[in-house]
């Protein structure tokens, strides 16, 4: 009983002095680049849990935005990902109170003036410790490449004495609640009311919840506003950016296409600050395009360090409008994006290394650890696979994989490596980061067709008859093999080919159209698409593991 109440009393204190510890290691982040703990945490989790686990957990998440509306999804993902790690690390700091609670209660009979700190010290440590060497890990370790962190001596004195304060700060408030009895002497004192002594006891509580309360609010409040500054900042690089880039293209080269789309369809053109993002990271990796090399070796007769500059003046430029899709992206969802990236085929800069004839495979090695094989043969096929270093005209950013991406036509975006830093050429093939938890090797892009509008607002007399038409419209996509035919059934009745509209290129989606002949009521409008060379979209309902999602999407509205 006494070390049950001692255990909830210890959640609770670990709790009071964990958020505001959380709050102070946000605030350091953000105000001097201090590593951030729980982030690291969550981070490291990512790596070693099992494949599946983590599948579950993002499929599991992409669901939830998905079904119950949440937002766009790359970014809110982020944001759950990110409370992920701060109520683990909150839970570690729990269950730590709590443990250390109970012990001393069951354990240190008559505490005395030194057991007051010695006990937080080894909390600290116990707790402290292993977390300290994973945040090192993941921050400074092997194939991290944060550049806007703190020296790594000055953060691991900061995250120790910050564990230490914290854990000595546990123990203390262990001691001031569950003091030891009066020394021996005073024999003739009166022991404390024990009433006395639980109001002491509440108060105390109120006191550290209060202190708690305000240091947490204080914290983050102050590390937001440093935060958003740093947005600020990322928006007046695009800005920049835009601003000293050279060519940009006049208009988009389906500028005259006969198609318009549907009013309300999503932009064709994907704005560069709504394109989708998917990484392994809290954080994207922060690389410093001036330091940054390209190191191909391996099988090769001349192994090359490229910097930026050489891959842009040394090779012809290639422009390609593309449109990207992440193979967790469920049959309607928003984690698919276009825009037009600018790189330099693969092929032709391998050249200049001299592939020896064993070689087979390019291992594309990342950053942030991210790593994924491509098959030679296909690279020295298809001259669209571009070492890309330009979204939208501008230099990639920072989120996008600055200063190095590559393009692979007709795979899922977790074939293709950003933050590029190493090729190595290779005879046997490596399992790819997401390949080796579990997903399709091959990870080629299913054909989709989505509806993204009814639109009854733009409802209009046919010309000819008279009678209302309803504009439908959305986008098909098949990766590089085209679209060459959209379908839309209402109400279960015949399919009927929809208006195609030209699209940017052959390896973006397709706006398609149907001015459907308006009857009032409640109607389910279902769409599929047929590819290039013939093939239907398969109808069939298949979740996102391992290969992407199949199913014909159908929305119902009620005119
Ligand atoms: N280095 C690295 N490359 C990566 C990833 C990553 O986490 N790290 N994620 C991949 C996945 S799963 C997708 S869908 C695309 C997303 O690219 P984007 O975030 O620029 O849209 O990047 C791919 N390349
Ligand atoms: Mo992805």
């Amino acid at each position: 009983m006494r070390t049950t109440s001692a255990l909830l009393t210890g959640a609770l204190v670990g709790l009071m002095l964990t958020a505001p510890f959380i709050a102070v290691l946000y605030l350091a982040d953000q105000a001097a680049s201090l590593p951030f703990v729980p982030y690291a945490l969550f981070d490291w989790l990512g790596r070693v849990l099992p494949g599946d686990v983590i599948t579950r957990v993002i499929d599991g998440m992409v669901t939830v935005i998905h079904e119950f509306d949440l937002g766009e999804t790359s970014s809110t993902a982020k944001t759950i990902e990110n409370w992920m790690g701060l109520l683990t690390f909150l839970a570690v700091g729990v269950a730590a109170g709590a443990g250390l609670f109970a012990a001393r209660r069951a354990f240190d009979a008559r505490p005395d003036e030194r057991t007051r700190t010695a006990p937080g010290v080894v909390v600290a440590i116990l707790v402290g410790l292993p977390l300290i060497l994973i945040t090192r890990h993941i921050v400074y370790g092997e194939g991290a490449a944060f550049t806007e962190v703190a020296p790594e001596g000055t953060a691991l004195v900061w995250l120790a004495l910050a564990f230490l304060v914290w854990g000595i700060a546990l123990s203390r408030a262990y001691s001031r609640l569950y003091p030891a009895p009066a020394a021996a002497p005073v024999v003739s004192a009166p022991a404390p009311d024990s009433a006395v002594r639980r109001l002491n006891r509440r108060q105390f509580l109120i006191e550290l919840g209060g202190a708690s309360a305000a240091i947490t609010v204080i914290g983050a409040g102050v590390g937001e506003l440093l935060a958003s500054r740093e947005e600020r900042d990322l928006e007046a690089t695009i800005k920049a950016r835009r601003e000293a880039a050279e060519a940009i293209p006049a208009g988009l080269p389906n500028a005259d296409a006969a198609v318009e789309p549907a009013p309300g369809t999503r932009p064709e053109y994907t704005p560069l600050e709504d394109h989708y993002r998917i990484d392994i990271n809290s954080r994207p990796v922060e690389i410093d395009g001036a330091e940054w090399r390209l190191r191909i070796h391996g099988r090769v007769d001349q192994p090359v360090e490229l910097t930026l500059d050489d891959l842009v003046t040394r090779y012809a430029p290639r422009d390609q409008y593309v449109t990207l899709a992440c193979i967790s992206n469920p049959v309607a969802g928003d984690l698919i994006s276009t825009t037009r990236w600018t790189g330099v085929s693969l092929r032709d800069v391998l050249a200049d290394t001299g592939v020896q004839p064993e070689a087979a495979y390019l291992l594309v090695r990342s950053a942030d650890g991210f790593h994924e094989s491509v098959d030679l043969a296909l690279v020295e096929d298809d001259p669209r696979i571009m070492l890309t270093y330009q979204w939208d005209g501008i230099a990639l950013l920072p989120q996008h994989g600055y200063p190095l991406r590559i393009y692979i036509p007709d795979r899922y975006g977790m074939k293709q490596p950003k933050w590029i830093t190493e090729i190595e050429v290779a005879r046997d093939e490596e399992a790819g980061y997401w390949v080796e938890r579990g997903w399709d090797a091959v990870a080629q892009m299913r054909a989709t067709s989505v509806i993204d509008v009814v639109a009854a607002d733009a409802a209009y007399a046919d010309p000819a008859t008279g009678a209302m038409r309803v504009p439908i419209g959305g986008i098909a996509h098949a990766g590089a093999r085209g679209v060459s035919r959209v379908e839309v059934r209402v109400d279960g009745g015949e399919w009927t080919a929809a208006q195609l509209r030209a699209p940017l290129s052959e390896t973006t989606w397709v706006i398609w159209r149907y001015d459907w002949p308006f009857a009032e009521g409640e109607h389910t409008f279902a769409v599929r698409c047929v590819e290039g060379d013939g093939t239907p979209q398969i109808e069939e309902r298949a979740s996102t593991k391992p290969s992407g999602a199949t199913g014909i999407h159908s929305v119902s509205r009620t005119l």
